[in-house]
């Protein structure tokens, strides 16, 4: 069998997704797909973690929106583990913006505001580990 890169990454169902009782449709989506979830828990991000999670756009106008969006409820910090499930997880999402996001996709499924699109994924392995280690503890993975 032709195998690609084993990864792993970092999803996000956000405040809007678990307000709206999607969490366990995207989780059944996700291990349909055939990813493992190796790390999964419901939580509220701090502002400082909304920081630095968002820091590459610290200096865009929506800043201020996003992090008091992202904090505003509970969301569930998903670690997936997967052939390139970096890459995979995103086009699984959608475009950012739902509006041109592909029919299938979580994103033209669920949503339809760019601020309010349900939710996250690590978009390169870079972001993958930053990401992971802001939301997980080491022993909290699975091996
Ligand atoms: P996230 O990071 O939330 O998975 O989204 P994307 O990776 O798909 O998109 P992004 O980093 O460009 O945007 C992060 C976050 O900001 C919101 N946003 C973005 C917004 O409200 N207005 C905008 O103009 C942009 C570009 C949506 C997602």
């Amino acid at each position: 069998m032709l195998r690609g890169s084993m990864e792993r990454t970092f999803a996000m169902i956000k405040p809007d997704g678990v307000r709206r009782g999607l969490t366990s449709e995207i989780l059944a989506r996700i291990q349909r797909k055939g990813y493992r979830v190796v790390g999964l828990k419901q939580m509220v991000i701090t502002r400082e973690t909304a920081e630095a999670h968002y820091g590459e756009h610290s200096e865009r106008p929506f800043f201020g929106e996003l992090v008091d969006f992202i904090t505003g409820g509970p969301v569930v910090a998903i670690a997936l583990e997967g052939e390139n499930a970096i890459a995979g997880w995103r086009s699984m999402m959608g475009a950012t913006n739902p509006a041109s996001a592909a029919p299938g996709t979580i994103r033209a499924d669920f949503a339809t505001t760019m601020g309010e699109n349900v939710t996250h994924g690590s978009d390169s392995s870079e972001s993958a580990a930053r990401e992971l280690g802001l939301f997980f503890a080491q022993g909290e993975l699975l091996d």
